[in-house]
């Protein structure tokens, strides 16, 4: 069920409190024994932050379990108003530990870039927040399909990969990776600063992080078949029951 957003009778909630509710978050989860499969980043395109009337860019944690097959499905009853947007994936090879990491540092510690689906679905009513709100759930994140190739960061430019995401064969929303911060690579070097200047952390070696999404992000209904096509990378798709 939806909830009202925090910050409408508590306008004092503010963007470290929502990094504060959003680390319990993660505790919890860990004490179920769940474990973080990938970090992300949020609203890092022009087309989400239109969307989302956000301009700050937030991060948050992809759980083991919301990882969804490509060809899988997704069921609706476990789900408030969930939306689909496509991103680019990448995984690292090494730590990467801010300030000042630069796109040529992330390319250099990145091992593979795949293309992924994120599916988000906020508990705020209406799916409205603000930033501290939408923080302290997480950023949205609720499922995500990964493409079933990976690709070297050398093989193509990572900057100009086409997107198209189609439901029921319809084309619904299309872009470009560059849509993301000029480079999803930034995304990456961006998520590495702000975790070094929220309690001096890296994102370690190994780890995947969703770069954000490039188009703005369709709204789910029971029965849709999602098919992303990505230039180069191939084919992502799922169901929605
Ligand atoms: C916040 C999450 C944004 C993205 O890729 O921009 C996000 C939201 O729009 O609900 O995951
Ligand atoms: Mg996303």
């Amino acid at each position: 069920m939806a909830v009202p957003r925090i910050t409408e009778k508590n306008p004092e909630f503010d963007i470290s409190m929502g990094y504060q509710v959003q680390q319990e978050l993660v505790k919890i989860k860990k004490n179920q024994g769940h474990e973080i499969f990938a970090f992300k980043m949020g609203l890092t395109s022009m087309a989400k932050m239109t969307q989302m009337n956000i301009t700050e860019l937030i991060y948050g944690y992809i759980f083991d379990y919301m990882n969804i097959p490509d060809q899988g499905e997704i069921s609706i009853d476990e789900l408030i108003h969930p939306k689909v947007e496509a991103e680019i994936a990448f995984i690292l090879s090494e730590d990467l530990q801010g300030p000042d990491i630069t796109v040529d540092q992330v390319m250099e510690k990145t091992e593979w870039i795949l293309p992924a689906l994120e599916i988000i679905d906020s508990r705020y009513q209406n799916f409205k927040f603000k930033l501290p709100d939408v923080i302290a759930d997480n950023t949205s994140a609720s499922r995500v399909v990964l493409g079933n190739r990976k690709f070297r960061p050398q093989e193509f430019k990572i900057d100009s990969i086409g997107v198209t995401l189609m439901i029921n064969d319809e084309l619904r929303a299309n872009g470009v990776s560059a849509a993301v911060l000029d480079n999803p690579a930034n995304s990456v070097a961006i998520l590495a600063n702000m975790l070094y200047t929220n309690g001096k952390r890296k994102i370690p070696k190994g780890s995947m992080i969703l770069t954000g999404g490039i188009t703005e992000a369709i709204l789910l209904n029971k029965w849709d078949i999602v098919t992303s096509k990505f230039d180069h990378m191939g084919e992502i798709s799922f169901r929605v029951r």
